[in-house]
């Protein structure tokens, strides 16, 4: 337990002082529960400094993602109040170590959602999509690590922006999409990467932190995970998503 709540604190300090940490598991040794453990006791402690909880993110569920960090297991994390910023708004570099960006969908809940669902109930819970970027930071030296490591690290959750709401009563199982860096873009794909349709994502987060005892609730929003590659992001830069049908979301990257 001590060692749960000690890599809890280097992970949390790791990510509070935006300065990087050598693995805690590179031979992946730890399990993956005492991984979840760890991530736990580190949201724990934000929750302490006054951070709210407003929702999960699930990581890998694209095979771009899979390949791109080498991992092919679905996680999840855990989503704080303090991670979101404004659409729009300029989002400081320094409280990042090595911050990367991905395209992604994002749902918010107008009905609690637990345990083993079907996509036609998961849907019914939902109030609204929206295009989302998330901005991924792993707390470890160049950005390695071993799959507990990632669930340990909160799954490299840092940022996260959300587009406008839309309808969730409309076809969202394969809208194109492309991520925008300055104008130029960087990635193109559809949310049909996302497991195939990313309310499969949503099934699964339900699932998922039901078992951890911390239930989906009305009003949480919940990231389906990166349906592209993510790409490094720099002082200055303008990020945006542009989704089919549900349209626009960016930052700027101060420096
Ligand atoms: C882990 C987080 C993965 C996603 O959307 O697949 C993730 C990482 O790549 O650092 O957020
Ligand atoms: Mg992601």
């Amino acid at each position: 337990m001590s060692q749960i709540l000690e890599y809890a604190r280097l992970l949390d300090e790791a990510a509070f002082n935006a300065k990087a940490v050598g693995q805690i598991d590179p031979q992946g040794e730890l399990s993956l529960s005492d991984a979840y453990a760890v991530q736990s006791a580190s949201i724990q402690r934000r929750v302490e400094r006054g951070e709210r909880r407003i929702g999960v993110k699930m990581g890998f569920t694209s095979r771009a993602k899979m390949i791109q960090m080498g991992i092919d297991d679905v996680i999840w994390g855990r989503l704080s109040d303090q991670m979101q910023y404004e659409e729009g708004s300029s989002v400081p570099f320094e409280r990042f170590v090595h911050p990367r960006v991905e395209p992604e969908l994002a749902f918010v809940l107008k009905k609690p959602l637990s345990g083993n669902v079907t996509a036609v109930e998961a849907l019914a819970a939902v109030e609204a999509i929206a295009p989302a970027l998330e901005i991924i930071d792993s707390r470890y030296d160049d950005f390695k690590f071993s799959l507990s490591d990632v669930i340990a690290d909160n799954a490299s959750s840092s940022g996260f922006v959300i587009g406008a709401w839309n309808d969730p009563q409309q076809d969202f199982s394969n809208l194109g999409l492309t991520l925008n860096i300055d104008g130029r873009t960087v990635q193109v794909g559809s949310t049909a990467a996302i497991l195939g349709h990313p309310l499969r994502s949503l099934v699964a987060a339900a699932r998922l932190s039901a078992a951890a005892g911390e239930p989906l609730q009305a009003g949480w929003v919940v990231m389906a995970g990166g349906a592209t590659s993510a790409e490094w992001i720099k002082p200055g830069q303008y990020v945006s998503i542009e989704m089919e049908r549900l349209g626009v979301a960016g930052f700027h990257v101060k420096g």
